[in-house]
């Protein structure tokens, strides 16, 4: 398994890129130092996601950087992507790592200790943890999780664990003290005027001593 060497992880949405394509802006953050990207456009068709997911892999893999893609196994195998990003109701981890091997990542999305230690002992490579902050997107689904379950779904996992859900660059620092090995986010990068300089901030944040 390669080792998880990134710490900041942009989770595309494509209806929050204002001014350009998904993939410019990609290629913005990729050129700021963007260490890995999750494609997450789940309700595009598959000849779409095919053809937006070979567009963004010519860019991530020029520079080196990972790129993930929810739930797709099949998409990871036919473009030869990093890896693939599981939810609950997705492929199991067991399966998706049968299908895939040791060579890819396999990510899965959690929302309480609980949750997350089960990925744990499910196999998978790390976690994504959320949502930690109230963040637009993800009001339906009830109250933020808070900084302290956070903290103490942290404490349960011995592989990493990214924040997500209304993280800024303020917010890095609070969350990494809790426990984190990094971040995750959609809107802290892609809802910016300025793509490369919002990454150069993220990376600095996740950089700078606690
Ligand atoms: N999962 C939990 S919160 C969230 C996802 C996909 C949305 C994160 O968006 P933002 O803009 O970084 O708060």
């Amino acid at each position: 398994m390669p080792p998880i060497d990134f710490r900041l992880i942009l989770v595309t949405d494509r209806s929050q890129v204002s001014d350009q394509s998904l993939p410019v802006a990609v290629q913005q953050a990729v050129q700021a130092g963007l260490p890995a990207v999750q494609l997450r456009e789940r309700d595009l068709p598959t000849r779409d996601l095919l053809e937006l997911a070979r567009r963004i892999h010519d860019i991530t893999k020029l520079q080196g950087v990972p790129l993930l893609i929810n739930d797709r196994v099949d998409l990871v195998l036919a473009l030869d992507l990093d890896g693939v990003h599981l939810r609950a109701n997705s492929l199991p981890v067991s399966v998706a790592r049968r299908i895939l091997g040791e060579r890819c990542f396999v990510g899965v999305s959690t929302h309480s200790p609980d949750e997350v230690r089960r990925a744990n002992d499910d196999g998978a490579d790390y976690v994504i943890v959320g949502p930690v902050f109230d963040t637009p997107s993800k009001r339906a689904y009830g109250e933020p999780l808070g900084l302290e379950r956070f903290a103490e779904a942290c404490c349960g996992s011995s592989i990493p664990v990214f924040a997500i859900g209304g993280i800024t660059r303020e917010r890095i620092s609070e969350v990494r003290r809790a426990g984190a090995y990094g971040v995750a986010m959609i809107g802290g990068i892609l809802g910016r005027r300025d793509i490369g300089m919002a990454t150069e901030e993220m990376c600095v944040a996740l950089q700078s001593p606690l």
